[in-house]
């Protein structure tokens, strides 16, 4: 088996981090790049009902193409399913969950989407179920927990189910098919009881703001709120998450979380900033107006060039007056990672396509 893979040694970086094992790995199984013709890829992921076709697609995640899949729910057998057995089993113990990334198209039926795996003997896991995933337009991440599957030693297919909700048709796209686990967290506000809880850890260095655990957070469970008011004495608003020791950031290149506002906050700007033992500091960018964006969003620092990595001791949300207003700005999913690669970047290799050769 040939696979793309890298190693990488995962930090314990706080109290609130995800414990466990010390080594990270990442496989792409597939990015559908590899794939000559519409039949080569049939050949590997197979419309297992007659109202399906599988074939290349543009519409791509990363690289140049994808897997789409036409279908037709209001057409016999009123589900549609697409299998990709692998010609052996694999060993996914290394690993703790498979991701993927799909869209749908405007104008596309609304039907579910459910991935399931199974083992060479037909043990199944099966994800979450998205509602009318096919009509969502963005490439949006699919993730299944598999640290709790034992049989994921023997894994050998991924199934893709669309059961029907409109009855319809419809064209959704995959790529990017990846083995990995989970990235390694500072913090998703999980593990805090109260708002006293959060504030030993992460709280206001400004009067006019507050921290306090709120819910849902992004895809669920708990996340950080900022009360803020800018229109109050600092007429800016800083919150300072607090790592204690110095913390050793230099495997990592990046550093994100997730940030939203909500309807009514008034105008603010958003700039992250981390500090070192010393006092020096980085900034990441800047956001305009960011208390006004409503849904998720995702927020990347490149800290591949600071030499105050290596001693990391606290993340600073910088909240500057734009608007001189309150509201709330919502945090999750604060993660450090060594991949600098974005959504963007192109591979020329295909995991899945090489077994099949
Ligand atoms: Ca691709
Ligand atoms: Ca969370």
């Amino acid at each position: 088996m040939r696979f793309a893979k890298g190693l990488t040694l995962v930090l314990a970086v706080s109290g609130w981090i995800l414990a466990g094992s010390a080594w990270a790995a990442e496989t792409v199984m597939d990015d559908f790049e590899g794939y000559g013709s519409d039949a080569e890829v049939q050949a590997v992921w197979v419309a297992a009902t007659a109202n399906a076709s599988t074939g290349l697609s543009a519409v791509a995640y990363d690289g140049v193409q994808a897997l789409k899949i036409a279908l037709h729910n209001g057409q016999d057998p009123w589900w549609t399913n697409v299998v990709m057995t692998l010609p052996a089993p694999m060993d996914l113990t290394d690993y703790s969950r498979l991701t993927l990334r799909f869209r749908g198209l405007p104008g596309n039926s609304g039907e579910a989407l459910l991935v399931q795996l199974k083992d060479e003997w037909g043990n199944w896991l099966d994800g979450p179920t998205v509602d009318r995933a096919t009509q969502i337009y963005d490439y949006t991440e699919y993730a299944i927990d598999i640290s709790g599957w034992a049989e994921r030693s023997a894994f050998q297919t991924i199934e893709i189910h669309l059961p029907a909700q409109d009855y319809g048709a419809s064209e959704l796209y995959i790529d990017r098919v990846v083995a990995d686990t989970f990235p390694p967290l500072v913090d998703g506000f999980e593990g805090y009881a109260s708002d006293a809880e959060l504030q030993l850890v992460c709280a206001a260095a400004t009067a006019n703001a507050s921290t306090h655990i709120a819910t849902p957070g992004d895809g669920g469970g708990q996340c950080m709120r900022i009360a803020y008011h800018n229109g109050q004495d600092p007429w800016w608003a800083n919150v300072v998450y607090t790592l204690g020791a110095p913390q050793d950031w230099s495997a990592y290149v990046r550093l994100m979380l997730r940030f939203k506002g909500e309807a009514g906050n008034s105008g603010e700007t958003f700039i992250l900033q981390l500090k070192d033992e010393y006092g020096g500091w980085l900034d990441g960018p800047a956001v305009d107006r960011a208390t006004q964006i409503e849904d998720w969003t995702e927020y990347s620092m490149d800290i591949s060039s600071w030499s105050g990595r290596f001693a990391v001791t606290s993340i600073e949300f910088h909240v500057p007056a734009q608007d001189y207003g309150a509201g709330n700005l919502y945090i999750d999913q604060i993660e450090v990672s060594d991949n600098p690669a974005t959504a963007t970047d192109a591979t020329s290799w295909s995991g899945i396509k090489e077994l099949f050769r």
